[in-house]
């Protein structure tokens, strides 16, 4: 049986491949920082709180780090820990570096004077390509990131490379496009849309206040992606991938599809809050995922609409629970 501890396990990633893995039989890890709240309601959505061993330490805390590696001598170690929410990233950009850009390098650290054969997963990002150079981004496109978060991961990146052509570890990172889910977190913009979008129709709110809608993402499912990742990790060579659907879409396009699906003109009710804006802003990203169709055998499944649809129902039921 092999054993994978997964940083970020509490996220939404990180709850979607803690499924997956022990699906596969994995004996999951799951690092998880001391707060003053449980906070492990994503893995009570996805019924599987139970089933994982939680250990306490935080990416932020290189000894905490060793001490779990070396007290549970994992086969995998997937690192999704991260401040990831871009806006946060310029309000709070020194906490943003210290976890997304150095706390990606303790995990790297950790392995290294560990146990060097141990088989590590970066969470990289399609934000790294930022003021995109290539119409459509690859392995090879360049990058020039927008945000402190953009430029935190692609520290993480490129260490991720170094560490690998360095030290020869096993070390790959998956340039993830943006994937969404029912636990994704609610300040992201297809979750604020979905559950607004619930609220609305059950006369719960009357508007949905949003930034720039022109801005286009190429969005999959969360449940597909992680398959991605371990995948890589499969692998007699560690390389990096692109992880996309090939298909982007506005922002003003997704509250379409949500707000049509519940019989609502999202006009009537989606206005625009200039205090919304980012300070600079990734206008559109489109991902092409042939790479990882080639040697990983991976695609993605989940169209944008069947997505939508699953997210608007989940906070549906939630909201009408919570009433
Ligand atoms: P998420 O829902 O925001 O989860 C982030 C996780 O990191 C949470 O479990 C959080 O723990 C944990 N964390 C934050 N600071 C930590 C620290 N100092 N020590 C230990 N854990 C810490 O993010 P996600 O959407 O699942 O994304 C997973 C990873 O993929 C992230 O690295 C993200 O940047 C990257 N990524 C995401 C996407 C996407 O579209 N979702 C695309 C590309 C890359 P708490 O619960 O305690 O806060
Ligand atoms: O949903 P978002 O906040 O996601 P963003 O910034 O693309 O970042 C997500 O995907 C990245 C992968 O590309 C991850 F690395 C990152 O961790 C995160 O998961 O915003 C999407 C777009 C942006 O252009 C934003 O300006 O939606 C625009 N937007 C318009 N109004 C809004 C809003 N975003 C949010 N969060 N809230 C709004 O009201």
């Amino acid at each position: 049986m092999k054993t994978a501890l997964i940083t970020g396990i509490t996220g939404q990633d990180g709850a979607y491949i803690a499924e997956y893995l022990l699906r596969k039989g994995y004996n999951v890890l799951g690092l998880i920082r001391r707060l003053s709240t449980q906070n492990i309601d994503r893995l009570s959505y996805l019924k599987i709180a139970g089933a994982v061993k939680l250990v306490d330490g935080d990416i932020t805390d290189l000894s905490s780090l060793i001490r779990i590696l070396k007290d549970n001598k994992p086969d995998e170690v997937y690192n999704l820990a991260a401040q990831s929410f871009v806006g946060t990233s310029w309000q709070q950009p020194i906490l943003t570096s210290s976890v997304t850009a150095i706390g990606a390098l303790n995990v790297l650290e950790a392995v290294r004077l560990t146990d060097s054969s141990i088989k590590f997963y970066q969470a990289s990002t399609s934000e790294m390509f930022g003021k995109i150079k290539e119409t459509v981004q690859c392995e090879t496109t360049p990058f020039h990131p927008r945000s402190p978060y953009g430029v935190s991961k692609l520290y993480a990146h490129w260490m991720t490379v170094n560490y690998r052509e360095s030290f020869g570890m096993f070390a790959c990172a998956g340039i993830l496009f943006n994937h969404e889910s029912p636990i994704r977190g609610p300040e992201f913009v297809t979750r604020k849309v979905t559950y607004s979008a619930a609220r609305i129709k059950l006369g719960l709110q009357d508007k949905l206040y949003l930034g720039n809608i022109d801005a286009k993402r190429d969005w999959g499912h969360a449940r597909d992606y992680v398959k991605a990742m371990h995948l890589m990790l499969q692998r007699d060579k560690p390389e990096d991938f692109v992880i996309a659907t090939g298909r982007t879409t506005s922002v003003r396009d997704m509250c379409k599809i949500a707000f049509d699906y519940l019989g609502l003109n999202y006009e009537d009710y989606v206005k625009i809050d200039k205090k919304l804006f980012r300070p600079a802003e990734v206008e559109v990203l489109i991902g092409n995922p042939a790479k990882a169709e080639r040697y990983l055998g991976w695609k993605a499944e989940v169209t944008l609409e069947e997505m939508i649809k699953e997210m608007t129902d989940a906070d549906m039921k939630r909201i009408k629970g919570d009433q």
